[in-house]
């Protein structure tokens, strides 16, 4: 018995549907976990912590800056990424937001 032509075809357009939604559920996936992260409390301690090192308000971390910050000044070649002897808050939030060592 010949298999009827309806199903076969009907088959295939629900196959398709099926991977095209799951390459829409992917993307989406894939989009969440790569979108930037809102605004959190954690960003808020970064600048805070930043601004109270910042004794001199010039919107960059000293080598005697970062010695108010625990932890840092032992770090700070490594979280001086530009290499410019100082600490700006975008790169103590880089050395703050991935783990120590
Ligand atoms: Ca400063
Ligand atoms: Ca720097």
């Amino acid at each position: 018995m010949k298999q009827p032509t309806f199903l076969t075809s009907f088959e295939r357009r629900s196959v398709l549907l099926f991977a095209g939604l799951s390459l829409v559920a992917a993307g989406q996936a894939f989009a969440q976990s790569t979108a930037p992260k809102p605004a959190t409390g954690e960003q808020a301690d970064v600048s805070t912590v930043f601004n109270q090192a910042d004794t001199n308000g010039d919107g960059r971390l000293s080598r005697q800056e970062a010695q108010a910050i625990p932890g840092l000044a032992e770090r700070f070649d490594a979280v001086d990424t530009d290499k410019d002897g100082a600490i700006s808050l975008q790169e103590l939030s880089v050395a703050m937001s991935r783990p120590a060592g």
